[in-house]
């Protein structure tokens, strides 16, 4: 604890529902800057965890910090997450239940570092057999595999993942390790046929180039030179100070062996990796009807070998499209609709072989016992303020998980006051219910609008999806567009752009792209193509029983929205526990503090609002028996067994522990404690009795 007054003067204070000043925005933010400074990274607020990235390496993830840990309740020691995913761990155990930690802020913020110190913390702290071993090193190990192929260097972040994940860790009932599942969504498939400047494909592809053995280059027909390939240098930094591709190399091969990755599942993953860089060198030229042809065929011929695909099929599919007319038509593509046919080709392959990659993990990470058992789901999740298709996508979750929030704490904190019966100040909040429908709702939310707009083939634009979305949502107090916008709003808008006002603020989204994306169009024939292929993963990546595209598959943002209900609903059968990430400058530089920054992240984090009902609060509750049952024993009156009804019980007890009374508070059905160390003071006598107890029984049968 951080015990005398200068020194908390210093370091600012660990938990902001403690202390009575700690209300304003401007106190808040000087609380987290003077820690940062300190190198104080974590803070409270109540159960919640903040962190601020150091941007550079601190001391404090040891195994003996580890060790310091575990099993101490959460206030004794200062905060860390490791205090979080400890504390998680014990509630698990000792109320039989799942749980879920949501991690969220920016990118760069340390969402994805944050999660691996809570995996390494179960890693350590886990009873360790064998077999729980193996369990253990294959959920650690799944982690360097996932980022070489879903992160990539972006201009915030030099290891950023670009897709969406979920992982639970199953536990027995012991709190051994026996599985753990990976859900992934929205991978930026974009990325493998563009970079902005600056930034650059996954990691993967540069690994294999700088780090793949002669042989395996040789095999694959690649040369050691990422500046060879068109789909590595759109952004112009293929090499990047902070990351060292050879050795990343290693890493990633040894732990693919370790989560049985066999030599056949390798040789067909990279045959893959490499045949979309020679795709994306593809060339093509037009005949003199203008039509594509293919330039340079020794690329061809690789793609076509490392796929197992016949050279005819593949050129045909890359330059024709079949159309389903009253007959079978084919359609010589021109060089403009190759070039895109090329890349939707890449962007599929690579994004399914994705998706194979995580399942591939699952089939690894398989439960290996029968026995019940509880989850811990760490939950990944980015804000992006960008203005494209899969932004809006990412920011209409956000919204979604807002609501959860605010379902699972500040309406329910209040609703549970209620129903108690409660003396309690209600806090005013935001519910952003009118822009989840504002987005969702059937026929008129934008996602409806965009749909809809999608079935027009060749009728529809992005221009009159907007125009679409003017004339049904116009009057939305949260959206606007150039059209629709006041003078001096209209000067910040573009003609195609239109403006969410999201809980976290305004953002701006260009309508270009919109129903292109939303559709993910695969020219059939490319489908086709695929489905020759001999490559085992390919194979299963593109399977014939696919449905074909006369009927209409779901939408990008529909199965997005439909996983959104699914993840929502296993969410709210499980505990919540939030570690809110924040990125402490944009330079990702270490001792560099930028308040405009920060704020504008509390902001968003809802982290005031989090502190404002938390500080109205009780920092625990629980029924009336279930109190009575396990502090009975600390009272001569209730021990062993308490004759009236557990209400009483309870008061009983809590007048012989000396509680004052603006320390709690009796509702219907339970007691509401205020602050946590009340709490811990009474379990802290309840374990001495406990072993007292112990003693004098191990004292009175000694003899026998
Ligand atoms: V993104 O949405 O995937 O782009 P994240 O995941 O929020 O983003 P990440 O965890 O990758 O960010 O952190 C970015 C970088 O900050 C890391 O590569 C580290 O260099 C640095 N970082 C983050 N957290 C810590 C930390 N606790 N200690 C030291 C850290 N460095
Ligand atoms: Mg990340």
């Amino acid at each position: 604890m951080e015990a005398s007054l200068t020194a908390r003067d210093r370091v600012g204070i660990q938990d902001f529902v403690l202390l009575d000043a700690y209300t304003s925005e401007s106190a808040f933010l000087d609380n987290l800057r003077k820690r940062f400074h300190e190198n104080l990274i974590y803070t409270y607020i109540g159960t919640l965890l903040v962190s601020v990235n150091p941007y550079k390496d601190l001391d404090i993830y040891s195994k003996k910090q580890m060790d310091t840990y575990m099993g101490v309740n959460f206030f004794e020691l200062p905060p860390h997450i490791y205090a979080l995913a400890d504390n998680v761990f014990r509630t698990m155990l000792s109320e039989f239940n799942n749980h879920f930690i949501l991690i969220s802020g920016e990118s760069g913020a340390g969402k994805t570092e944050a999660s691996k110190k809570i995996l390494q913390f179960y890693a350590v702290s886990c009873p360790s057999t064998k077999l729980l071993n193996n369990v253990r090193d294959r959920l650690l190990l799944s982690n360097p595999v996932l980022e070489a192929f879903g992160n990539a260097k972006t201009l915030k972040n030099d290891n950023s993942s670009r897709f969406g994940k979920y992982m639970d860790i199953q536990f027995d009932h012991r709190g051994g390790a026996v599985g753990g599942h990976i859900l992934s969504y929205l991978l930026e498939k974009s990325r493998v046929v563009h970079q902005n400047h600056g930034e650059r494909n996954f990691h993967i592809f540069y690994q294999l180039v700088e780090g793949g053995e002669e042989d395996l280059l040789r095999w694959l027909g690649l040369e050691r030179n990422c500046k060879n390939y068109r789909y590595l240098v759109q952004g112009d930094c293929a090499k990047v100070s902070s990351i060292n591709d050879k050795s990343d190399w290693k890493t990633v091969r040894k732990a693919m062996s370790v989560i049985d990755f066999g030599e056949s599942d390798t040789e067909h993953l990279f045959a893959i990796i490499a045949s979309v860089l020679h795709l994306g060198n593809l060339k093509f030229d037009a005949d003199a009807r203008g039509y594509a042809t293919i330039k340079n065929n020794q690329e061809m011929h690789w793609v076509s070998k490392l796929l197992g695909i016949p050279n005819q099929v593949l050129q045909q599919g890359l330059t024709h499209r079949k159309i389903e007319a009253k007959t079978e038509e084919v359609i010589p593509f021109s060089v403009e609709h190759a070039v895109y046919a090329r890349d939707a080709l890449a962007k599929a392959i690579y994004g399914r072989t994705f998706n194979w990659l995580v399942n591939k993990i699952n089939e690894s990470l398989k439960t290996v016992t029968f026995f019940t058992h509880f989850t811990i789901l760490i939950l990944l999740f980015f804000y992006e303020r960008k203005t494209h298709f899969e932004q809006f996508c990412i920011n209409y979750c956000n919204e979604k998980l807002q609501q959860l929030f605010i379902q699972l704490t500040l309406k329910s904190e209040q609703e549970e006051y209620e129903l108690e019966g409660i003396e309690w100040e209600p806090v005013p909040f935001f519910n952003n219910k009118i822009i989840c429908d504002l987005v969702e709702e059937k026929f008129r939310g934008i996602i409806s609008l965009l749909d809809e707009e999608c079935l027009r083939p060749g009728e529809a634009t992005d221009l009159t999806f907007l125009e679409k979305m003017e004339e049904k949502i116009g009057g939305h107090p949260h959206f606007v567009t150039h059209k629709l916008a006041d003078k001096n709003t209209r000067k910040t808008l573009e003609r195609g752009d239109f403006r969410l006002l999201h809980y976290a603020g305004e953002v701006t989204y260009c309508v270009v792209g919109f129903l292109d994306k939303n559709n993910d169009l695969l020219y059939r024939s490319g489908k086709e193509v695929m489905q020759h292929s001999k490559n085992v993963i390919i194979k299963h990546c593109f399977p014939s029983s696919e449905p074909d595209s006369k009927k209409r598959p779901e939408t990008v943002v529909t199965q997005f929205k439909n996983s959104l209900v699914g993840l929502t609903e296993i969410l709210m059968s499980k505990e919540p526990w939030y570690v809110r990430c924040i990125k402490p400058n944009e330079s990702k530089q270490p001792a560099k503090f930028d308040d405009v920054l920060v704020r504008h992240q509390v902001k968003y984090l809802g982290l005031m609002e989090h502190l404002r009902v938390r500080r109205a609060g009780f920092a625990y509750r629980r029924k009336y028996e279930i109190f009575l049952q396990r502090y009975k024993a600390l009272c001569p009156d209730t021990w062993p067994n308490w004759k009236g009804t557990p209400a009483e019980g309870v008061r009983c007890l809590i007048k012989h522990l000396g509680y004052k009374t603006n320390e709690y508070k009796l509702g219907r059905t339970k007691i509401f404690i205020r602050h946590p160390r009340t709490l811990f003071a009474t379990e802290d006598a309840f374990q001495v009795c406990k072993h007292q107890l112990a003693t004098r029984i191990q004292a009175k049968y000694k003899g026998y």
